[in-house]
């Protein structure tokens, strides 16, 4: 049909029908009950979902396959989705690094501001945790080594502050070893999905203490799953990338 006859059939219909179904027609589709269209899929990107480096069971039995899939495909996935829905949203986010919006979050529109601080850093601090997961060694190396001993005394003495941290996390959130801008360790907290690269401290490892990182297996025991993450903490990775920081 070419847009004349097209046109001239609607001219027909519209004749035929008369005001009344064109009153109908505009309703329906001004409350939805008409045909509706399906929502629209999210933006595929800019940003997207970053492959898991390792099978979903290699973390297994501290962490199980089922958590890791609804974990990375289910959870990780919604921050992706629910960031690049923002960046669509608000034109002026638009070519922006990921850690740029993290990092200024609190600069940006309020009708964006929220919806970068809990997606974006949900994104910047999944990616950033996955890779330093894994069955490397079962000690830090190197500068780390170095760094984790002059500061806490010993690895076990680290391994208690955080597990402390951890545990001290109100709700939802994560606790972090960071590199202070000066060079130095330290641990903290943070809500949510807030990054300490926003802070400007670097994070060196840390551990995800939303119940969606825990619950199916270790329930409301929170500590089990705390000594799991120490099993599971690739500290080959970990203290590789400590070493490249500058
Ligand atoms: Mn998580």
């Amino acid at each position: 049909m070419t847009s004349v006859d097209r046109r001239t059939a609607i001219l027909q219909m519209s004749a035929l029908a008369g005001a009344a179904l064109l009153t109908d027609t505009l309703h329906a589709e001004g409350t939805g009950a008409g045909q509706a269209a399906a929502p629209a899929p999210p933006p595929a990107g800019p940003f997207t979902l970053p492959t898991l480096p390792y099978a979903y069971d290699a973390l297994e039995p501290f962490f199980d396959a089922e958590t890791m899939h609804l974990h990375h495909d289910k959870h990780h996935q919604a921050y992706v989705n629910n960031l690049n829905a923002a960046v669509a949203a608000h034109p002026e986010l638009a070519g922006k690094s990921l850690n740029d919006l993290v990092v200024n979050w609190a600069t940006l529109p309020d009708a964006a501001k929220t919806a970068v601080r809990n997606n974006g850093g949900g994104h910047v601090n999944h990616s950033f945790w996955w890779p330093t997961l894994g069955k490397g060694s079962a000690a830090p190396t190197g500068e780390l080594a170095k760094a984790i001993d002059a500061k806490f005394g010993s690895l076990s003495a680290f391994q208690e502050a955080l597990t402390k941290a951890a545990m001290g996390v109100f709700g939802s959130g994560w606790a972090w070893l960071v590199k202070l801008p000066d060079g130095n360790l330290a641990i903290e907290q943070t809500p949510n999905q807030d990054s300490t690269l926003t802070t400007g401290h670097k994070p060196v490892l840390g551990v995800d203490v939303w119940e969606h990182a825990y619950y199916l297996k270790y329930k409301n025991v929170r500590v089990d799953y705390v000594k799991a993450y120490f099993n599971v903490l690739n500290w080959d990775y970990v203290s590789g990338q400590f070493a490249q920081k500058a």
